[in-house]
């Protein structure tokens, strides 16, 4: 058995073979620290979405056994965890922002490589770990209880933040660094212990982030990592709920299995924080500064090749300035520079994350177009004989999509109310505010939300009539910032929220103790002193 601090990733390379002289990584498990095979030696391998002939590593596919190793090492590793001061676990935690400051540029080279995810982008990203671990280094200083007064004299009431038990970690490959710091740090933080299961397209970098997790003194088995597929190593730690084994699931991902992790979850009692899709809705009024609200629809629809979970879904545009906003918008929209931000400077988007997610979002693009919505721009994938002209390299290289915007949608179209997880808008014509603010809400989602306005009571209203967990004024509906609650109402979530100190409530419980120094049982409600209402005679009326 080889400890995962005994070995570098250099000797872990097995044949330099990839077209751009990368290594190709031979990618572990981490269990109890101990770096683990698949038990039945299945692999997969991580590809370059961006160049498919870049392989980054082969990674163990693990079975339902190494699963449950997993959980059982983070099981025995969370009562001295638990035991450790939170102090202690907040610096540890800053060890690990230090070392993600250090290690920066290798680790967004590394992202960027594997889910296509520009340059620029991932920096953003990785900084949002950092500063993640930043904030809970010394929230580990705090993690408050309360005293509070008790009814009986000689009596002292308080209240602790008890952890949970072992954590089942599950995040999508989108914000492969983020959101997985977002959910471990405030759980070891709390007293936690994880089991992380890595996102399928996303293993090397989540095996580089466990690598330096331990790096920063986290003890072995505190954090876990198994890698998977599909319907494998996911399942096999929800599975894991109904046998008592996880005491807490944390998920990003679809609603359709958020809803199956809940119902799962709920039936054993056992908490589940739930960050799940949107339509998130953008809403441009006539008073609006329209260059902003163009730059910030388009950044809002595009970046990320439109692969967050808070980008623009449905953009509604006020009527009146309707023809002109779609003109501003559709300038921008043609001029789009899409390429490998590894190989090509100023971009605004690269790859999509991986081939499944180009298969689903065609998928979506065929539902728009079933729906009846118009398509004003993009022709799906991006290929040698059909590219925009912005589009920089070789197309067959990567899989690449064009930008796509429809009009013409309206409420009873299907493409209204799905999410579809790409580069692509679908715009609805508002007759005013009302209706605006009624189509903003017609979805079944509620992540995120904005509205460009220069009208201060149209700001407010808005801000009060949206259901939804976020909401942008003058702003694009993505870049929540890491110490502000993050997460959704209606389909989007469960209510949990990540990030800020309001994610504590998703990872620890709280636990009242009273303790009784007055030598005898006194009981509450029963023997607490009444003090009478002593009435005086004093004829009120007199005084008026
Ligand atoms: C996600 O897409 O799952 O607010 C997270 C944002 C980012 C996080 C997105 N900070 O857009």
């Amino acid at each position: 058995m080889v400890h995962i601090l005994e070995t570098g990733f250099e000797s872990m390379e097995t044949s330099p073979q990839n077209p751009n002289g990368s290594p190709k990584i031979r990618g572990y498990n981490i269990i109890g620290g101990q770096l683990k095979l698949a038990s039945d030696g299945s692999t997969f391998v991580s590809t370059n979405p961006a160049w498919l002939e870049d392989e980054l590593g082969e990674f163990p596919l693990s079975t339902k056994e190494d699963v449950r190793d997993a959980l059982a090492a983070a099981r025995t590793a969370f009562p001295s965890w638990a035991a450790t001061p939170a102090p202690t676990r907040g610096q540890i935690i800053g060890n690990m922002g230090r070392l993600l400051m250090e290690h920066k540029d290798e680790i967004v080279r590394l992202q960027s490589r594997e889910i296509g995810k520009t340059l620029k982008e991932s920096a953003g990203e990785v900084q949002e770990a950092i500063d993640t671990c930043l904030f809970f280094q010394s929230e580990g200083r705090r993690l408050y209880g309360q005293t509070v007064n008790s009814e009986l004299p000689d009596k002292e009431l308080f209240t602790y933040r008890r952890p949970l038990g072992v954590c089942g970690i599950i995040n999508a490959c989108n914000f492969p660094s983020a959101v997985p710091f977002w959910k471990m740090i405030p759980a070891i933080m709390c007293g936690n212990t994880c089991v992380w299961k890595s996102p399928q397209d996303a293993p090397l970098l989540s095996f580089a982030l466990a690598r330096i997790m331990h790096e920063s003194g986290i003890p072995d088995g505190v954090i876990n990592l198994v890698h998977g597929k599909g319907s494998g190593a996911g399942q096999h730690l929800v599975d894991a709920v109904d046998d008592g084994l996880v005491n807490k699931i944390s998920f990003t991902g679809s609603t359709g299995v958020g809803k199956m992790i809940g119902e799962i979850c709920g039936r054993n009692l056992v908490s589940c924080s739930l960050e799940l899709g949107g339509k998130n809705p953008l809403v441009i009024m006539p008073s609006a500064n329209l260059e902003n609200a163009v730059t910030g629809a388009y950044w809002a629809g595009f970046g990320t090749a439109g692969q967050r979970c808070t980008s623009l879904g449905n953009l509604i545009v006020h009527e009146s300035i309707y023809d002109k906003f779609l003109e501003m918008y559709m300038n921008k929209v043609r001029t789009t520079k899409i390429g490998d931000s590894m190989r090509h400077e100023d971009v605004l988007y690269g790859s999509m994350l991986s081939e499944k997610y180009a298969k689903d979002f065609l998928k979506g693009l065929d539902m728009c177009d079933a729906s009846g919505a118009k398509r004003i721009h993009g022709e799906g994938r991006i290929t040698e004989a059909s590219a925009p002209e912005n589009f920089l390299g070789s197309a067959n290289e990567g899989v690449y999509m064009w930008p796509h915007v429809y009009v013409d949608v309206t409420e009873d179209m299907e493409c209204f109310h799905e999410e579809i997880f790409g580069p692509v808008v679908t715009i609805v014509k508002a007759k005013d505010f009302d209706h605006a603010l009624h189509l903003a809400n017609a979805s079944p989602y509620g992540l995120s939300s904005a509205i460009y306005t220069n009208d201060r009571l149209e700001a407010y209203r808005f801000k009060t009539g949206i259901k939804a967990g976020m909401t942008g004024i003058n702003n694009s509906t993505t870049g929540a910032e890491a110490h502000l609650p993050f997460g959704g109402v209606k389909g989007s979530g469960n209510g949990t929220r990540e990030s800020g100190i309001w994610v504590i409530e998703a990872y620890s419980y709280w636990h009242a103790v009273n303790d009784e120094l007055s030598g005898k049982l006194q009981l509450a409600q029963m023997d607490v002193d009444e003090i009478e209402i002593e009435e005086a005679e004093v004829d009120y009326g007199s005084l008026a």
